[in-house]
């Protein structure tokens, strides 16, 4: 049995959902509540993830932790389709865009860095805000920049980028970023969520959405 721990609106996770969707791979979700704190209780720290972050995904009795990493285990173990063009050259591009995300972007806007801000630092909602959509705009400049001609980022069929890209484009929306200096990006988040994968992967159809 393959099981997911997801939170709706984690953004890693929903880069998983995708990646398991489009692999063909059905899984079971247990959902873990950021919200409560459910990720840090000592249980799901002991026999899930000693880092208290969602996604976990237990497979083939292994749990494996950090959203690229489950995912590069599903590239290898199931190649069909493939996230990730053949040349080298272009490999390191799809992976470079999706680290722009994974790597310089979702790091600086996660939940326990906002609450640091908010509780050790002193900081207002409006900096905290100001915080995110800093980190977002810087990103997503350089991401526009990056994009090549194929109607995804990683080229003519959806990959690894567009798996990073589409759940962060969730997230600048839910901040209010403005997205008009991102045309592209704009355009290629539209046509990755016209794909049942990334629609079913979506936090809305999540069935712990809203908790
Ligand atoms: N680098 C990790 C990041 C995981 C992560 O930050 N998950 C967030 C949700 S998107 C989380 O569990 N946050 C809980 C918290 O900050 O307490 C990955 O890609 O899996």
């Amino acid at each position: 049995m393959t099981v997911l721990y997801d939170y709706w609106r984690s953004s890693a996770a929903y880069r998983v959902r995708i990646a398991l969707n489009l692999k063909g791979v059905s899984y079971e979700q247990e959902s873990v509540n950021l919200v409560s704190g459910a990720q840090s209780e000592a249980g799901y720290r002991d026999r899930i993830n000693p880092q208290g972050l969602v996604p976990a995904l237990v497979i083939g009795g292994v749990a494996l932790t950090q959203s690229l990493a489950i995912i590069d285990y599903l590239e290898e173990t199931i190649p069909e389709p493939p996230l990730l063009p053949e040349q080298p050259a272009e490999r390191a591009r799809v992976r470079a865009m999706a680290q722009v995300i994974a790597c310089d972007i979702h790091p600086l806007n996660n939940l326990r860095v906002l609450k640091y801000l908010k509780g050790p630092l002193g900081q207002g909602q409006e900096a905290v805000d100001a915080w995110y959509r800093h980190w977002i705009q810087e990103g997503f400049t350089a991401l526009e920049r990056q994009t090549g001609a194929g109607p995804y980022l990683s080229g003519d069929r959806p990959g690894l980028a567009d798996i990073c890209l589409v759940p962060q484009m969730y997230n600048a929306r839910r901040f209010n970023v403005d997205l008009d200096p991102f045309s592209r990006l704009v355009s290629i988040d539209e046509a990755c969520r016209a794909l049942s994968a990334f629609d079913k992967a979506a936090p809305e159809n999540q069935p712990d959405a809203q908790r």
